[in-house]
């Protein structure tokens, strides 16, 4: 479900991006490596109790920050309120999101077509929040070679993943350069998960 939400955060934009920007203080964005060895080109950290992380080692959830040795900065009570109103709206009640990835596209980044399977329940959603410069974002099915949609993710768009859609493929196309009034030449996507 997308929800246009402009609405939903346009009044606390300015609060929010100084949010991220304490997050990303105390966290910095940083590259990360694959398993295979391959550096993803989009830069991550996280808020919450757990944060994804990928490295050498594999894919998974972390208490603590690996760069600093602390724990993740906590989920601002701003961001929770923001991804429980999405995850009700599209019908899951019940969604309790632990880790707030974050991923900060830059001119040029991209990230590969991949599935989310690295939480423990499938039945809750991921909510995605979409700031700054506009992506092309890319869908599939459950298959990596199924048909593919491509839509365009705006400012302020917030999309609900549920249900059968929640195993589907999907990626984000190289990022075109541009100046957004907000973020300058990035992209900053918010994926709300319930990991734990
Ligand atoms: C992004 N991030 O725009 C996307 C938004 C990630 C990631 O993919 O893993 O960090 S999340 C979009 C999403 C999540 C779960 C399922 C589906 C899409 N889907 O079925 O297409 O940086
Ligand atoms: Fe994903």
């Amino acid at each position: 479900m997308m929800l246009k939400a402009y609405a939903l955060i346009e009044a606390q934009d300015h609060k929010l991006v100084s949010t991220l920007q304490n997050i990303m203080n105390q966290s910095p964005p940083r590259r990360m490596q694959t398993p295979g060895g391959r550096w993803m080109s989009a830069q991550m950290t996280n808020c919450g109790d757990l944060g994804w992380i990928t490295d050498k080692s594999g894919y998974r959830y972390t208490r603590e920050d690996p760069l600093t040795g602390k724990l993740w900065p906590s989920l601002p009570a701003s961001f929770k309120l923001l991804a429980k109103s999405a995850a009700a709206l599209a019908g899951y009640r019940q969604f309790i999101p632990d880790v707030c990835l974050i991923n900060v596209y830059q001119p040029g980044d991209k990230m590969g077509l991949h599935q989310d399977r690295d939480e423990q329940d499938f039945t809750q959603p991921i909510v995605s929040v979409s700031l700054g410069l506009p992506a092309k974002f890319q869908f599939g099915g459950t298959a990596r070679n199924d048909a593919k949609q491509q839509i365009l993710l705006s400012h302020g768009d917030v999309l609900v993943w549920g249900g059968a859609k929640r195993l589907n493929f999907h990626g984000v196309l190289p990022l075109k350069d541009g100046h957004h009034p907000l973020l300058g030449r990035k992209r900053i996507n918010l994926t709300f998960r319930q990991a734990g």
